[in-house]
This record gives structure tokens, C-alpha cells and sequence, in this order.
């Protein structure tokens, strides 16, 4: 991903800078709970220490005079702040990741766990769009620079195939890891590397399709919208046909009521900030037949005997298809819509009914102080196809066709070979995706998005409501998110080596597209070419067996 980004580079149309700034004047303050975070911070500790052998040295102290000496036991609890008796005193880490990945450690964990231990964090932030080429020239060049490395699982292939990040294991087995089975099975397989951790899951991922429920269910709109299209507003849509009938019907009319227009639908569309997966959100209904993985089954990237890219089948072009209709029913500027600005217009413009996203929004809804669309939303799986194409018998099957697909893969915590603290950055990235600092992550409470669901304990709607959640929206949001991601046939995303090339190409061609200057046809064909260059480059057979070994295919 060489091309470079500006996440503050929001370049929507006047009208939506307007509604979000007169918006957000409206909007109160939003509360977070500091009592409860207080109380997690207590309770974080005894998960983070179960099973470890490395408890601190005081505990241990502790167990050995206190039948004798109580009093000198409670003295020495309360002189936490000596330079003696701390594991990592003098220890410095550095941590690298993009901003937004590394905020729940700003607000909260990097304090937490110096106290801990008496080592001390650096934390350095880089763009999206850098982050890739700075750890990858790190590692070549043998530099060192970073211990603790939090990037895409799907550059597990770079970093851990190229032989860069340690091999988790043996520190488990020394030091213990916290409720181990609490990890979703789909977010436990990203972080693996020849069937070994070479990595801690920090992030579970997955698109929904959120969509304005207030608006949706508003009965003089059903009327009319039963009366245009010959069936009932669909709540939520199940086909990206009725996706594309909704987006149509409240697109460019006032159906807020306050004075200014609005539009059918928004998602992430510019270049070099994660467009594609939108794409890939289409491709998996209209080119991959549900089932098992086989080669013409529940199979999204390449053949599985030839490595031929299946980007290039009439089921993807379809696909383009439809998000170029789509893009017509979005407000102005969607071209302009990375994460950043789409979530900015979404939540907090309340600029259209449909959304695409992950798990980020839901999030933003009841934590962004200046959200417009708090308990206003409803959250659905990613909708199908009504027909599918079958690559094997070269024709379209007209039957219904849904896939649940773990879009992006989630962020990976791992450790760079090359750090000089390794026992040290294993004990920080323990602490981190400990089941209770890490629920405060992706419950949103610390103010912080990025890291989604990835144990099955954060699943717990009552530490949602804690947290800010309305009851009903936590258990949808939840019951959504668990749905896909405990899904045998989920699609995992594409985790081989050069997934960063191959991605970034089938982002430009995708926003030409999208653009105007080439057609669907031509963009997918053209993506498939570079697949195939990409592949070529970096050796087919090699690829192929990384491939199917990425899959679990022998
Ligand atoms: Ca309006
Ligand atoms: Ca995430």
C-alpha cells in the first residue's frame, strides 16, 4: 500500500460540513462511566495474572511472611513506587501502529501497565497508508526500531511468513495466556502463521449493513415505498437488489425533516483507504457459491489448482456492477469517503438510511458525543445475491446466495524478532488482550474504535449497557457480529504473502471505476492482470500452497 493518505482530509460537499458542524453544537456531551472503568482495572489484573508464572515478586513475598509479619506485608504493598521489586524496571518498548489502534493504550493501558511493572512504553503512530512499508524496512533492514508490531492479520504472511515475528507458543507455555478458548475460533486462525500463534488476536472483523431504523419503519414512507416497488419496505434488506431499491427511494429528499436533503446510501469508496472491501462485500455474494471450501465452493481469491485470481469471473464484474449503481444513490463526495469521513457523515452527519462498515459505527453511535444517530440504527449480516456465478459450469445459478465474509481479517498484536525485550513485550501484548482491558477496547468505553469483538467474553451484553449501550441495540449489534464471526463458513479474508499488492491494485482499478474512466468489465479484467504479474513475481507454486495451506488445504 504505498499510496499515501490523509485520514483528517475531509473533502465532502459544504452541505454536509454544515450539517455536521450544526449538529454536533446540538448534540450534548457524551459521559463515560469512570467508575467502571476504575473497577475493570482491578478486575483486569487477576485475568492478566491467571496462570502466570511471572506473578510479581511482592505477591510472592507476600505468601511466604504472612501468617508472621502482616503488618510489614501491608507496608510494603503500599511503597509500590520503590525502583526494587518491579519485573521490568528500566525497560523501555516500543510500540508501533496507526493511531487509532494504539489510542486504548494512549488513554489507558500504557499507564496501566508501567505501573504494573516498572517498564515503560513509547508509542509511535503512523498513517494507514505508511504503516506497511515502515515495519516491512524495519525488518529488512534489520533495524530493530519497534518490540511490539499492531498491524492487519492479513499482513501475517509478510511479516510472520518472511520470518520477522516470533512464534508465541513457547512465551504461552512459559508465561501462561489468559483464557485461551475465550478467542473466537475465526479470529484465533488470523493470528496463526504453519498452524503456530504468531500473534495475539487484538481486533475481530467483519462488515454489517447498518441501516436508519427510525426512518425505515416511518409508516407514510412503507406506503409509499410498497406502492413504487411492489413489496414491503425490507427490514433489513437481504439482497443488495432491495439494498439498491432503498438506497433509490431515499435518496436526495428531505427525510429527516429538517430542512436539508438527504441521500440513499454511503460506505468507504476512496482510494487507498479500504475501498475494496466494500467491493469484496459483493463479490462474495455474486462469485462464491455458499458451502465448504472446495474450488468452486466457499472459495473467494484463486483457483485452487492453478492459482488463477477469480477476480475476473462475470459473478465479480456483477459485483462492480451493482456498487457503481450504488454509488448513485450516496451522497456527493462519496469518492471522497475514506473510513474516517464516511463514519464522520454517517454518524455524525446522519447523511444517509444505508451504511457499510465494521463494527466501528456501531460503536461511534453510542459512544461519539456528537452522533446524530444514537439507538437509531439497526445492524444485519451482509446481504446476498439473488443469483450466483458457477465458475465450474460457466453459468449463473438463480437461487439466493449469502456469505458471511471476515472483511480485513482484524488487527494482530506480535513481536519483532529483532526486539531486545522480548519477555517483556510478550507480558505487554498479554496485558493488552486480557479479557478485561480488552473488553474495555471493544465496548468503546475508553472513547476508542478499531478493535472489535474477538473473545467470546466480550460478547457480554450487560458490560455494554455499562458502558453506554442501549439493552436492545447491544444485543442485536452483538447477536450480528457473534452470527458471522462463529460462522463454519465465514470466507476469511486473503492472509498471503504480497496481499498488500494484490489489494492495492484491485483498489485502483476499483477507482477508476468507480470514477468514471473505465467500465466494470475492464477494471476486473485489468485487476486480474496484476493478480497474475503479482503472483508470477512472487513465484505461483509458492503462492499456491501458501494459498490452500491459508485455507487448510493440504
Ligand atoms: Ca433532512
Ligand atoms: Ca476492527
Amino acid at each position: 500500500m504505498t499510496k499515501k493518505e490523509n485520514n483528517q482530509d475531509i473533502s465532502n460537499e459544504s452541505i454536509l460540513k454544515k450539517k455536521i458542524s450544526r449538529r454536533t453544537a446540538l448534540s450534548t456531551a457524551g459521559k463515560i462511566a469512570v467508575g467502571v472503568v476504575v473497577a475493570g482495572v482491578v478486575a483486569g489484573v487477576g485475568g492478566y495474572y491467571a496462570g502466570s508464572a511471572a506473578a510479581p515478586a511482592k505477591t510472592t513475598t507476600v505468601e511466604k511472611t504472612v501468617t508472621k509479619t502482616v503488618e510489614k506485608t501491608v507496608t510494603e504493598t503500599v511503597t509500590v513506587g520503590t525502583p526494587t521489586g518491579k519485573r521490568f524496571e528500566g525497560v523501555k518498548l516500543t510500540v508501533v501502529s496507526t493511531d487509532w489502534l494504539l489510542c486504548p493504550l494512549k488513554k489507558a493501558h500504557k499507564k496501566e501497565w508501567e505501573e504494573l511493572t516498572g517498564g515503560s512504553i513509547e508509542l509511535v503512530a503512523v498513517p494507514y497508508g505508511a504503516l506497511y512499508e515502515k515495519v516491512m524496512t524495519d525488518f529488512v533492514t534489520k533495524t530493530g526500531a519497534y518490540d511490539v508490531i499492531i498491524y492487519p492479520g492479513g499482513w501475517i504472511g509478510d511479516f510472520a511468513g518472511g520470518g520477522w515475528l516470533e512464534n508465541l507458543e513457547p512465551y504461552m507455555e512459559k508465561y501462561g495466556y489468559p483464557l485461551k478458548a475465550d478467542i473466537l475460533p475465526g479470529c484465533r486462525k488470523v493470528a496463526e502463521w504453519g498452524g503456530k500463534l504468531h500473534s495475539l488476536p487484538y481486533d475481530g472483523d467483519c462488515h454489517l449493513l447498518y441501516y436508519r431504523k427510525d426512518v425505515m419503519t416511518n409508516p407514510e414512507y412503507q406506503e409509499d415505498f410498497k406502492k413504487k416497488y411492489g413489496y414491503d419496505m425490507p427490514i433489513p434488506p437481504k439482497t443488495w437488489d432491495q439494498v439498491r431499491d432503498v438506497a433509490e427511494f431515499f435518496n436526495g429528499w428531505d427525510w429527516d425533516g429538517d430542512g436539508e436533503k438527504e441521500y440513499g446510501i454511503a460506505f468507504i469508496a476512496k482510494r487507498g483507504t479500504q475501498a475494496q472491501w466494500t467491493l469484496l462485500d459483493l463479490i462474495a455474494q455474486y462469485n462464491v457459491i455458499h458451502g465448504p471450501i472446495t474450488n468452486y465452493t466457499g472459495n473467494m481469491f484463486f483457483d485452487l489448482e492453478t492459482m488463477e485470481p477469480l477476480i475476473g469471473e462475470p459473478g465479480a464484474v456483477e459485483a462492480l456492477k451493482m456498487m457503481v449503481e450504488l454509488s448513485k444513490y450516496a451522497p456527493p463526495g462519496l469518492l471522497g469517503y475514506g473510513y474516517s469521513e464516511f463514519r464522520e457523515a454517517y454518524v455524525k452527519g446522519g447523511v444517509a438510511v444505508i451504511g457499510i462498515d465494521w463494527g466501528d459505527v456501531g460503536i461511534m453511535e453510542w459512544m461519539d458525543p456528537a452522533s446524530v444517530v444514537k439507538g437509531k440504527l439497526g445492524y444485519a449480516k451482509l446481504p446476498g445475491a439473488s443469483k450466483v456465478w458457477d465458475r465450474k459450469n460457466k453459468k449463473w445459478i438463480e437461487k439466493y446466495n449469502q456469505n458471511n465474509f471476515a472483511d480485513f481479517g482484524g488487527w494482530c498484536i506480535g513481536i519483532s524478532v529483532l526486539s531486545k525485550n522480548k519477555e517483556a513485550a510478550y507480558d505487554l501484548i498479554k496485558y493488552l488482550t486480557s479479557p478485561e482491558p480488552s473488553l474495555r477496547d471493544a465496548s468503546g468505553i475508553l472513547g476508542c474504535w478499531g478493535c472489535n469483538p474477538y473473545r467470546f467474553s466480550h460478547f457480554d451484553v450487560d458490560e455494554w449497557v455499562k458502558s453506554g449501550f442501549g439493552r436492545k441495540s447491544a444485543e442485536e449489534y452483538l447477536g450480528v457480529i457473534r452470527e458471522i464471526l462463529s460462522d463454519p463458513y465465514c470466507i476469511s479474508d486473503l492472509k498471503i504473502p504480497g496481499r498488500v499488492e494484490y489489494y492495492d491494485k484491485l483498489d485502483a482499478h476499483l477507482a477508476e471505476c468507480l470514477a468514471g474512466t473505465v467500465s466494470p468489465e475492464d477494471a476486473m479484467a485489468a485487476a486480474k492482470e496484476d493478480w497474475e504479474k503479482i503472483t508470477d513475481s512472487l513465484g505461483r507454486e509458492k503462492q499456491l500452497k501458501l494459498y490452500r495451506a491459508s485455507l487448510g488445504i493440504a
